[in-house]
């Protein structure tokens, strides 16, 4: 089994080539592929090329790992170890030409299951700003190499915090409603369109937190980890791991004030 610096050098390579290549393509002009659970949802052609890169990259280097990406089937590995990948994160940003998508790939050993999986390395990169976000499990969170903390000692009502909406518009209603009860009892709240880059923005300082509901696995697998080990402490709906129901991220003081709010308002969703 590689060591788990071993392993983030193989997503950051891999991230860093496909990022290089979704911007590029941004250059060329985005072409939408299709749209998938509703109209707003889409992806773009540069989100398959970039997958099936990164997948032939993986398959080359790792042959006998699974491989989860947003957008294509699913491949159980025998390895233990799972690849888990959004190819483009942010694609309505992307699409739209807005500085901030990134591609996210992270290695998860176990199922990929967010409530079960152990994520041992996972890097961020967003290439408009040529940002490489990366952490490996007990080895701490860096961007483009330099040490991350998050920030510390920050209460409620000075707290910047990020969040972000589904693509069904009954669910963002919903989702509106809770930032309404939120934004007067904290600083502020930014919604910048890519929860990769939100809980990388954990890990380095620029929110103090962030949450979210409906994130699909490979949004949040490999920024979780960057954010953890930052510091920060990232968990779910009641004491579940982060996962599709809700997850928050946050510095522990800010988090245990942060967190009844979240869950009370939450906890009566399905
Ligand atoms: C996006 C997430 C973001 C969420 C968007 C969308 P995508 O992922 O990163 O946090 O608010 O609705 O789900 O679809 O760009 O890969």
């Amino acid at each position: 089994m590689p060591s788990n610096a071993e392993l983030l050098e193989i997503a950051a390579t891999v991230a860093r080539r496909a990022a290089a290549l979704a911007l590029q393509r941004r250059r060329d002009g985005v072409e939408i592929a299709a749209s998938k659970s509703t109209l707003t949802d889409i992806v773009t052609k540069a989100d398959r090329e970039a997958e099936d890169l990164i997948r032939g990259a993986i398959a080359a280097a790792r042959p006998r790992d699974g491989f989860l990406g947003e957008e294509s089937e699913a491949e159980p590995g025998s390895s233990g170890l799972t690849w888990v990948v959004d190819p483009i994160d942010g694609t309505v940003n992307y699409y739209y030409g807005i500085p901030a998508y990134a591609v996210s790939v992270a290695v998860v050993e176990g199922e990929p299951d967010p409530s079960t999986w152990r994520t041992l390395a996972g890097a961020v990169v967003n290439p408009e700003l040529g940002e490489v976000f990366t952490a490996f499990e007990g080895g701490g969170a860096a961007l483009n190499g330099r040490p991350l903390r998050v920030h510390e000692g920050v209460e409620l009502p000075l707290a910047l915090v990020g969040t972000g909406f589904g693509y069904d518009a009954e669910v963002r209603r919903r989702q509106a409603a809770f930032v309404h009860e939120l934004i007067p009892q904290v600083r502020d709240v930014r919604r910048i369109g890519a929860a990769s880059l939100d809980l990388c923005n954990v890990a380095a300082g620029r929110l103090d937190a962030y949450y979210e509901r409906g994130l699909n696995p490979w949004d949040h697998a490999a920024g979780a980890l960057i954010a953890r080990e930052a510091g920060a402490r990232v968990g779910g709906l009641g004491d579940a791991p982060a996962g599709k129901r809700l997850i928050l991220a946050a510095e522990p003081g800010l988090y245990e004030q942060l967190d009844p709010l979240v869950q009370r308002y939450y906890a009566e969703w399905e």
